[in-house]
């Protein structure tokens, strides 16, 4: 924590004195502490985490010392009593947490200057684009879970059982091996609803000669993981297994990009000119991958117009797809990690179509 609090706090050797962290992703990432109310304050001398009386006793416990937690009763008098102590002219807000109307607020309560333009969000996701030790510990974990799961779920599936039931199964599965939570809405759709890059779960039944895709992750400790197979119920046609094949090739290739200094571009070119030299670049409308972390999109976006160069402890996704309207869809995604040694595959989960 120290260390992140440092990175913030070099960003105050412009013309602004302090940092007020309000969204929950981020008080979670510079306190280690998770809560649903409260802030992070930071100036040149103190880094405090403020919350109310709910959470006092288990924020003391868990954050280091070299952050104080104080106890408010009103947030802005424990703010204000800082900002007059160490004559605080500024106050740097994230711009992507606060809403129109919690900015009128902040400007009416705090004695210091709100400054809007800082872009302290984005900076913020670049801090976070690079990975701690720890973090991939945590994302690793995170998917290993969600893979158990995965293969555990696989046994219950046949004909007649539903999208839904799948998707139940998988949630109540992830959370008894130990997720904290799913990581989004899981996706387990089947024959024409694969179509559907982001289908939601129905009470259509598995039929034989389905595809059905599975996109899901699994939280632990505040990260997620992020992991797509697709596999067919008794059998595949031809058609099937070649545009299962192409999208195979395709994650392949940009798999083999994701490398220090390469651009996000490189690697989401990779993917689709593959794709288009066979044919169906029309049918792959959304990204190659993106950031995965506290949140299950992060930056960086991969995608043919990023110019971000990768760097050793970006975690990203690699997940081409090609989607035939009205008929079935394939999608095959990974997470990973960038390291100085080339890609590493962070799933365990073979990629080869698997027929049930
Ligand atoms: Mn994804």
């Amino acid at each position: 924590m120290l260390e992140r609090i440092s990175k913030l706090r070099e960003l105050l050797e412009g013309e602004h004195s302090s940092i007020l962290i309000t969204s929950d992703v981020n008080r979670l990432y510079f306190s280690g502490f998770k809560s649903s109310a409260g802030a992070v304050f930071v100036t040149k001398n103190t880094a405090v985490l403020l919350v109310d009386f709910r959470y006092y006793e288990a924020a003391v416990n868990s954050v280091g010392s070299e952050i104080d937690v104080i106890c408010y009763k009103k947030i802005f008098d424990s703010l204000n009593d800082i900002i007059l102590d160490e004559n605080i002219k500024s106050v740097i807000i994230e711009d992507d947490d606060v809403t129109v109307s919690r900015l009128s607020v902040l400007n009416k309560e705090i004695k210091a200057e709100i400054i809007t333009n800082f872009s302290l969000s984005d900076k913020i996701l670049n801090f976070r684009m690079i990975k701690s030790e720890q973090e991939i510990d945590k994302i690793v974990t995170a998917q290993k879970i969600a893979e158990k799961s995965y293969l555990q779920l696989l046994n219950s599936i046949k004909q007649g059982v539903t999208e839904r039931e799948l998707a139940v199964e998988l949630e109540y599965l992830m959370k008894k091996n130990g997720a904290e939570r799913v990581a989004f809405e899981l996706i387990t759709i089947s024959g024409r609803n694969t179509s559907l890059p982001h289908g939601v779960p129905s009470d259509k039944k598995l039929c034989n000669g389905d595809f059905i895709t599975f996109d899901i992750g699994a939280v632990y400790d505040g990260y997620h993981s992020d992991m797509t197979r697709t596999v067919a119920l008794s059998y595949a046609t031809d058609e099937m297994k070649e545009i299962y094949d192409i999208v195979l090739q395709a994650h392949l290739k940009a798999a083999e990009r994701i490398v220090v200094n390469n651009t996000c571009a490189d690697v989401d070119n990779a993917a689709r000119d593959y794709i288009t030299s066979k044919g169906y670049g029309e049918y792959f409308g959304h990204t190659t991958g993106h950031g995965v972390g506290l949140e299950i999109h992060e930056k960086p976006t991969v995608y043919k117009t990023e110019k971000i160069q990768l760097e050793s402890g970006m975690i990203i996704t690699d997940e081409p797809g090609i989607y035939l309207p009205s008929k079935f869809g394939v999608r095959i995604e990974d997470m990973y990690l960038v390291t100085d040694n080339g890609p590493k595959d962070l799933a365990f989960i073979d990629k080869e179509l698997i027929i049930l």
